[in-house]
Parts: C-alpha cells; sequence; structure tokens
C-alpha cells in the first residue's frame, strides 16, 4: 500500500494496514498473573524482559478503585450521557445523547467532550489513586531508586460515540519521551472483560528499540506499522483492582467494545525514576485546564505540586519522532 498516513482509512482498513497479519494468524495468550512474583523481584524482572509487560490480578483495593469509578460516572450523569440511580457496576450509557455532541467537541483519545472530561480531571480521587503505597512500593522496588508519579494522568472514557476509532498499536516512547523507562500503570476502573475493550500488548515488543511511526486514527494519534510475524498479543478479562505495568517501547492497543451503548474507564499512569530526564509536558495536566483550576476544590494539598520537591531533570520534546517513517518487516 503506498498511502504512509492513516487518515484516508476507515477504523477496519486502518487495522489491516497497521497490523499485516489475518485474524486467523493472530495469536491470542492469555495474561499470567505476576503476584506470585512481586516478593522476588529478580523474577519480576525476567518477566517484564520476555514479554514487555506484567499483569497483577487484583493489585489494587476495589473500593478505592471503585470509588474513582463512582467519580467517574457522575461526570457522565451530569452531562445526561447516563441514566440517573444506575448502579455504579453498570457501565451503560445513553448513547443518542452522546452521540447529540458535535463531533468537534469531542475529544477522540479520551471519549467524551472537552467540558466533561476537564470535570474528569478535577477529580481529586483520580489523582491520588496512582499514588496508592502499593503502587509506589512496586516502582520503587523496580527502579531501584526514589520514583516519580508524573502528573498527567490521562482518564479514558471510552463510549461508542460516532468519532471514537480504538486505540491503535503504538508504543508510549514518542508521546512521552524523555526516558525509555518511564513506565506506564494502565488500569480499568471497574471490570473490563473482553467485550468492554481493554489494553492488549504484543508479546517481547519492547526489544525492537524505537519503531518508525504512522499517522493514525484513535488515542495518541499515532501507530505503528506490524510485521506479519508480529502476532502474538497478551490479553485477558480485567477485574477491578487488577492492573498492566510495561515500559514505553512495548506495543500495545485497544481491544475494540463490542458493547455500543457502554463505557469503559481506565487509567493512564506513569512512574519513572526521579534521576532520569522528564519531557516537560508530562509535568502539565491532560487537559488545557491550569493546575490551579484543576485543585481548586480539593480537600487535600497533599498531591497538588508534589513534583516540585524533586530537581528534575528536564528535556524539551523532540518533533524528530513524529516524522513518519517506512518500517521494513
Ligand atoms: O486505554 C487505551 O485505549 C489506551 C491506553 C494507552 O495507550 C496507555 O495507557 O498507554
Ligand atoms: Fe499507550
Amino acid at each position: 500500500m503506498a498511502q504512509s498516513s492513516g487518515f484516508s482509512l476507515d477504523e477496519s482498513m486502518q487495522s489491516a494496514f497497521l497490523e499485516n497479519s489475518t485474524e486467523s494468524s493472530i495469536k491470542k495468550i492469555p495474561f499470567a498473573d505476576s503476584s506470585l512474583l512481586l516478593d522476588d523481584m529478580d523474577a519480576l524482572r525476567k518477566r517484564a524482559n520476555r514479554d514487555g509487560f506484567l499483569f497483577f490480578r487484583g493489585f489494587l483495593p476495589a473500593d478505592e478503585v471503585l470509588a474513582v469509578r463512582r467519580d467517574m460516572l457522575c461526570v457522565l450523569e451530569k452531562f445526561g450521557w447516563r441514566q440517573p440511580g444506575l448502579d455504579s457496576r453498570d457501565c451503560r450509557v445513553l448513547l443518542d445523547k452522546l452521540n447529540e455532541v458535535p463531533d468537534g467537541e469531542m475529544r477522540e483519545d479520551i471519549g467524551v467532550s472537552h467540558a466533561a472530561y476537564h470535570d474528569v480531571q478535577k477529580l481529586e480521587s483520580l489523582h491520588r489513586l496512582p499514588h496508592h503505597p502499593k503502587l509506589l512500593a512496586l516502582f520503587r522496588r523496580l527502579f531501584d531508586s526514589e520514583i516519580l508519579v508524573h502528573p498527567r494522568h490521562i482518564a479514558r472514557m471510552i463510549t461508542g460515540h460516532r468519532v471514537m476509532t480504538p486505540t491503535p498499536p503504538h508504543q508510549d516512547f514518542p508521546l512521552i519521551q524523555g526516558t525509555v523507562e518511564t513506565w506506564t500503570c494502565w488500569m480499568p476502573m471497574g471490570d473490563c472483560p473482553r467485550e468492554l475493550g481493554g489494553l492488549t500488548f504484543l508479546k517481547g515488543s519492547h526489544h525492537n528499540g524505537y519503531l518508525p511511526i504512522q499517522n493514525a486514527k484513535g488515542a495518541g494519534g499515532l501507530a505503528v506499522r506490524l510485521c506479519p510475524w508480529e502476532n502474538e498479543w497478551c490479553e485477558g478479562d480485567y477485574q477491578t483492582g487488577d492492573i498492566v505495568i510495561f515500559p514505553s517501547h512495548t506495543v500495545h492497543k485497544g481491544v475494540r467494545c463490542l458493547i455500543k451503548d457502554a463505557v469503559r474507564l481506565s487509567l493512564d499512569v506513569r512512574y519513572q525514576s526521579v534521576h532520569e530526564p522528564i519531557e516537560e509536558r508530562s509535568l502539565q495536566p491532560h487537559c488545557s485546564l491550569a493546575w490551579k483550576e484543576i485543585y481548586r476544590n480539593w480537600r487535600n494539598q497533599e498531591y497538588q505540586y508534589y513534583w516540585r520537591k524533586h530537581p528534575l531533570r528536564l528535556v524539551p520534546f523532540d518533533d524528530a519522532y513524529h516524522i513518519p517513517g517506512k518500517r521494513i518487516c
């Protein structure tokens, strides 16, 4: 195919173009739970080095995750996209109402409008959960260093609005930059069985280093083109409290949600050593609000501007990683 940009392709053509393997040749590998290795850092590192990610079943307390879920769902309710009074485990949204949001007002990387995303970014609970002591301890041991939690949390509310496309296969490094040793923790905010979408990981893909990018539809706006033999995707039915962690060269993508009137809620949170460089935008909110506006109604100051106590090594964003390139298979 001569095309180098994915923008003119529809969703199924885009995925066929990027993935370069037929549906029948794709191998779906169930997640292995790494919880039993938590006391053995060498074994954890070995598995992370083999697979490019680590999955932990029930890592976070369910009640703390569900509190964030409830807050996110309240925003959907406030905007009239969810029937009031539904149980917070219920993921149904009013798709017709949501589709009344004009395309230009949508955040295609998130799933709702800019205005709703502002309200979600103001949630104190959402900014507190990434500092859970279990997460901090895990990353401290993994990096063998004092760590920095990036404050720029991404809160996905993936819906069936007509502009939405599942997150294409990509590496995080071109988006986050700073250091390759920035790891993402992806956490569903509630149960997320495969039919609701979720994240899936290309086994061992971090060993390839930086891969040339293509412009693409879906969160992040860029993708990597895969070779036909890159077909081992690790996936699972996530339960409340599960997490997956992965370094920034691991290729991952969103599974398409099969339930049209559902919302898939999740957070992308990044962690790194305080001694590694960080790209300046990682310290900015993931929307056009200033931190001051985000913090306005918080009850606690502990997680406000907390990164300023570290003498961080800031590096500028490098556009070169966003120049589309050809991948030779
Ligand atoms: O949730 C998604 O669809 C995308 C998440 C992602 O790419 C990430 O956490 O880096
Ligand atoms: Fe990503």
